[in-house]
């Protein structure tokens, strides 16, 4: 394991504990700019990533076809720094998983990160010592550590699902989850390639499979609405305004709702006849992207009826790609469009005209188990070489769950989530003092630009950990009752909208046996809002501990 040796705090060799100010988990979007941010307050900062590598999601979903599915460059990256974005050049409006993470390579080495990261580590445990008012920490190699502060920033989409399906393990082709996609070359030349899963990785992944194997079978449970992408090179104008004008453009994406300079629309469906908003759909269709989701009616997610509208569009538009009227059919969704993540494609639909491409709709033919040469459902059987699981993951709290913090009692997450994922801003949670999380549930995360959050997050962490600073204060914790009024405030706004109405992973039905409950907060950029509120009232709904954390006998060692 590579150790930095510069570093003032370095790995003590005799097994004693080592301290910080700050640890940081992940080392993605959201831990590396908190890693920077919070080291250039003064604070010491360590932080602890499984990946060989930086990046996070983006270090571990290298599946064929993975790219930014959120309006692209050059919005989905980092903002705070001006010089970064004149420096680093996209190819592409929708950069691929290489290009993301060699930007993120590049950030470390820019901003030197790299000597305070402590790559292929797992934190094992996580404690909150009362007395001490550290968290102490335990890696996968046995290292103990402790830290006043622990900033959870292990990912809304990192803890992988694997789907219970009888006999899985038995398969005795090449088995890949695409959320572990294996760092060596892929070849899928020659063989009959099964996916199960159409979620973005599986739309994302299916053309680029479809293209090289011999015979692909598409295992899907429900369809899914997709648009047309139009990734294209990135425009040099667009580029050179976005950096003469960065201040404003960065100022319009954190007022935006989902953190990207992007025109969203304030009119409803039904002030356009339907032939009018047939043609803006039509040209919304062509443009590609999220625009036509957001840019084209205010309603479309919060009006069952405008809803209805451009899911009967979408379904059109499968109708006309698909040539077999009855693969078409089964391509068709029939819950409210937008309301599992949008996906975007490149060549999905048409994926199924190929000759070599099959579609099992798993609703009328259900998996009945996986055999070692391939996949048995209730009709058929179907010989494999590989499987590919796009199958998703444990979103948004699977991570933190994995990691399972203890706070004050020895009370673990896993205890307090058990009926309610609460928490206070999304960021921290009662009875786990000095715990902060970036992308927590109840935050913006996943329908807000992830880099711009992160950061706006981080900002927010550092201004309370200075707070605790200058006004002698060992540790902080919001109340019960803020965090109920919190949840309150989050599904209130959910319910407003059709969100809640499906299943999905936003809602946690996507694993079996988690609780139900919206976890992201939809009112973008009033969230951001809230957190200066709270801030500007001296931390509204927080308690505080006066510093007198002592050093226990063991730590101190
Ligand atoms: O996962 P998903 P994902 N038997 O949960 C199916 C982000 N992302 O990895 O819908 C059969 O969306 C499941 O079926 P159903 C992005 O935010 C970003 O694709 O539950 N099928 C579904 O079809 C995205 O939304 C990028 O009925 C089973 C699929 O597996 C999020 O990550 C790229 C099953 C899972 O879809 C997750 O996407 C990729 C079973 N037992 C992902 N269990 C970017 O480009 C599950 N399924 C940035």
């Amino acid at each position: 394991m590579a150790h930095m040796d510069q570093h003032s705090h370095k790995p003590k060799e005799n097994g004693a504990v080592e301290h910080y100010d700050v640890v940081v988990i992940g080392a993605g979007f959201g831990g590396l700019y908190a890693l920077h941010h919070l080291r250039g307050m003064g604070l010491s900062v360590r932080v602890y990533d499984g990946a060989a590598g930086v990046g996070g999601t983006w270090w571990w979903n290298r599946y064929p076809g993975a790219r930014v599915d959120f309006p692209g460059s050059p919005f989905y990256c980092y903002t705070f720094s001006e010089e970064l974005v004149r420096e680093w050049d996209w190819p592409e409006t929708q950069p691929d998983q290489p290009s993301v993470l060699a930007y993120l390579e590049y950030v470390a080495d820019r901003f030197d990160l790299r000597r305070d990261i402590q790559f292929e580590t797992w934190m094992r445990d996580a404690c909150y010592d009362e007395e001490a008012q550290r968290w102490r920490l335990e890696t996968s190699a046995g290292e103990r550590i402790s830290a006043q502060f622990l900033i959870c920033a292990v990912g809304t989409l990192s803890a992988t699902h694997k789907p219970d399906i009888p006999g899985l393990d038995t398969f005795a082709g090449e088995c890949y989850h695409t959320g572990r996609w294996p760092h060596e070359p892929v070849s899928f030349a020659g063989k009959r390639v099964g996916v199960i899963g159409t979620g973005s990785s599986g739309v994302q992944s299916i053309p680029e499979i479809a293209r090289e194997a011999a015979y692909l079978t598409v295992f899907q449970r429900t369809p899914q609405y997709s648009i047309p992408v139009r990734n294209r090179p990135m425009d040099p104008e667009v580029v050179r305004q976005a950096r003469e004008n960065w201040a404003a453009i960065r100022a319009k994406m954190t007022a935006s709702p989902l953190g990207a300079p992007f025109e969203v629309s304030e009119r409803s469906a039904f002030e356009d006849t339907p032939e009018q908003r047939q043609a803006l759909y039509e040209e919304l269709w062509q443009k590609g992207g999220f625009h036509i989701l957001f840019g084209s009616y205010a309603d479309i997610l919060t009006n069952k009826e405008a809803n209805r509208t451009l899911a009967d569009f979408v379904r059109g538009k499968i109708g006309e790609i698909v040539r077999d009227p009855a693969t078409a059919e089964k391509l068709m969704p029939d819950y409210y469009l937008g309301t599992k993540r949008q996906l975007l494609d490149d060549g999905y639909y048409e994926t199924f005209n190929r000759d070599n491409v099959a579609l099992v709709d798993l609703r009328q033919d259900p998996i009945q188990e996986i055999l070692p040469e391939g996949v048995r459902t209730a009709n058929s059987e179907h010989l494999l070489d590989m499987l590919v699981l796009a199958t998703g993951f444990d979103a948004i709290t699977g991570a933190l769950l994995r990691l399972n913090p203890r706070g004050r009692g020895g009370a673990s997450l896993e205890e307090k989530w058990r009926t309610r994922f609460d928490s206070y801003l999304g960021m921290t949670v009662a009875d786990f003092p000095n715990l902060f999380m970036i992308h927590g549930p109840g935050s913006p995360s996943v329908l807000f630009n992830m880099p711009l959050g992160a950061e706006l997050e981080s900002a927010w962490i550092g201004d309370c950990v200075r707070y605790l600073r200058t006004h002698g204060l060992g540790a902080i914790e919001p109340t019960p009752d803020a965090e109920q009024r919190w949840d309150r405030e989050v599904a209130g706004i959910a319910n407003e909208t059709l969100y809640p109405l499906t299943d999905s992973w936003y809602t946690g039905a996507n694993i079996p046996g988690k609780h139900r409950q919206f976890c992201v907060y939809l009112g973008g950029p009033d969230y951001f809002r809230r957190l200066a509120e709270v801030a500007a009232q001296g931390y509204e709904g927080f308690v505080f501990e006066p510093e007198y954390g002592q050093l226990t006998e063991e730590l101190a060692s």
